[in-house]
């Protein structure tokens, strides 16, 4: 298996590259923000439960994120790989994922983490609300909260890999394709060192 983690403050283009990428890579996407918006349009009770966080521009409790990324990891057992977009958000829930993928003998191949500027990021999501019909993107303070969340809860996430030698800064800002040739790139040059370590049986 071949996991990556797309990880950047919210708007930095996670959901827009994840769908470029599956498309290449033939891996499985977990968002957790497109789960848990789906929890809440079918008014499930974990749904009710997520929007009063996401409302307010603060992130779901560690507990219902992890057990949605369990039964997603469960859910899909033939995947060749997954690409984690929006996920993990904390340290707890890094920690969490680990052991998920321990227990599968897989791992973390590499953190893709994209670099974009504040005043960008609240660009973008001020243009987004206008259309999307995202609740927490059509209030200027509900994003600036999602940016201090990240910037308290988030941000360390990629210190945790960082101990790993497995985070690659990309720069965010420009064109959609250029940023996806960023990224792509990264991905080969990974996907070409796991096939030069591959046992000569093959996985
Ligand atoms: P998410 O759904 O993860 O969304 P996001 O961080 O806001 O956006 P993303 O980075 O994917 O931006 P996008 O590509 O769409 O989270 C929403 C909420 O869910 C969180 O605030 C939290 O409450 C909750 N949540 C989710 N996961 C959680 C977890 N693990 N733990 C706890 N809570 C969790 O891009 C944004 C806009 O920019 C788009 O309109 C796009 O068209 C535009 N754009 C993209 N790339 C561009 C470029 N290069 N140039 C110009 N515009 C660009």
């Amino acid at each position: 298996m071949f996991n990556l983690i797309l990880f950047g403050p919210p708007g930095s283009g996670k959901g827009t590259q994840s769908e470029k990428l599956i498309e290449r890579y033939g891996l499985k996407h977990i968002s957790t923000g497109d789960l848990l918006r789906s929890e809440i349009a079918r008014q499930t009770a974990l749904g009710q439960e997520a929007q009063k966080f996401m409302d307010k521009g603060q992130l779901v409790p560690d507990e219902v994120v992890i057990g949605m990324i369990s039964s997603a990891l469960d859910e899909n057992p033939q995947a060749k790989g997954f690409l984690f977009d929006g996920f993990p958000r904390t340290a707890a829930q890094a920690e969490a994922l680990d052991k998920l993928l321990d227990l599968k003998n897989s791992s973390i191949a590499v953190m893709l983490a994209l670099d974009v500027s504040e005043d960008e990021l609240i660009k973008r999501l001020e243009k987004r609300g206008q259309t999307s019909g995202r609740s927490d993107d059509t209030n200027h303070q509900v994003i600036k909260a999602r940016i201090v969340e990240y910037h308290a809860k988030t941000a360390p996430v990629a210190d945790y890999y960082r101990n790993f030698n497995k985070v690659v800064m990309i720069k965010g800002e420009g064109s959609i394709d250029g940023i996806f040739n960023g990224l792509c790139t990264e991905i080969d040059k990974r996907l070409r060192e796991k096939q030069e370590t591959a046992p000569l049986s093959g996985e």
